[in-house]
């Protein structure tokens, strides 16, 4: 997977990029073999009754939506979600060759992770999650060129809100930003909504973007709800400093072991 001069250049300028490949439809399509298999399992073993049989021969975004409208409280799909940074093939996007190569193609010598792969589900009509105007950088960025590689898993329409950007804002550098009262960082300043872009992205097309670019969440105004990944890189090579964005904390199942340790 090459990136020509004049992709190069455009990223470079409007600080994004829309790459198409018939491998990343491929990636897809692999992926969502798998987290079929993961999401019928918890169906399976979970307290709410879903017919399984409903969900049989059934994609897995019709999978999804069959599920998140007869849910109550999330309670399928959180698990889901929770469950998606321990997935071997989620954890592996890191080191698949795909994502190493539009990484390295758009300037990161030496790619290491930034985040473990997050995946997104944003549900119809439901922007608790949304994410307002931002930059990557606060969360992971790590060196000047750290790069998102975001994708959807599900077929996208604009209904469901495709990722906003302000392209050429990534030249501002670090822009101030302040916590909103949803727990979510986003900038002090406004920026003019005219200048924004909706980043239309067909099943086999990934978004490639600079942590300086702002952008933010689209509405999900659908019937359904948009399943998508962030893949983040910093570069090794460009790092001013060694250090790692990870930080570890005592697991759940530690706690309560501990607890129970405490009890008797
Ligand atoms: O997918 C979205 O709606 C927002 C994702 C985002 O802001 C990010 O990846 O940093």
């Amino acid at each position: 997977m090459n990136i020509n001069k004049e992709d190069f250049k455009k990223f470079s300028e409007q600080g994004f990029l829309v790459i198409k490949s018939k491998e990343i439809a491929q990636l897809k399509d692999n992926l969502t073999t798998y987290l079929s298999e993961i999401i019928l399992h918890i169906v399976k073993i979970s307290k709410i009754k879903i017919d399984l049989k409903s969900l049989i021969g059934k994609t897995f975004h019709e999978q999804i939506n069959l599920i998140v409208n007869k849910e109550s409280n999330q309670y399928i799909s959180k698990q889901f979600f929770e469950l998606n940074t321990s997935l071997l093939p989620v954890i592996a996007l890191l080191n698949n060759d795909l994502m190493l190569n539009i990484a390295k193609a758009v300037g990161i010598q030496k790619p290491v992770a930034g985040t473990l792969p997050v995946m997104r589900l944003d549900r119809p009509n439901n922007d608790y999650h949304s994410t307002p105007l931002h930059q990557d950088y606060w969360y992971s960025m790590l060196s000047d060129n750290s790069i998102t590689i975001w994708f959807g898993l599900v077929p996208l329409t604009s209904d469901m809100g495709f990722l906003e950007v302000f392209p050429g804002t990534h030249k501002k550098g670090l822009v101030a930003f302040q916590n909103n009262d949803k727990g979510h960082f986003t900038t002090v300043e406004e920026y003019d909504e005219k200048t924004k872009e909706s980043i239309k992205l067909e099943y086999d097309e990934i978004l490639v973007f600079s942590q300086y670019l702002l952008h933010k969440s689209g509405k999900n105004i659908s019937n359904k709800t948009r399943v998508s990944i962030q893949v983040r890189f910093n570069d090794f090579k460009a790092m001013e400093k060694i250090a790692t964005s990870f930080t570890t904390k005592p697991s759940v199942f530690l706690q309560n072991k501990q607890k129970n340790s405490k009890q008797s």
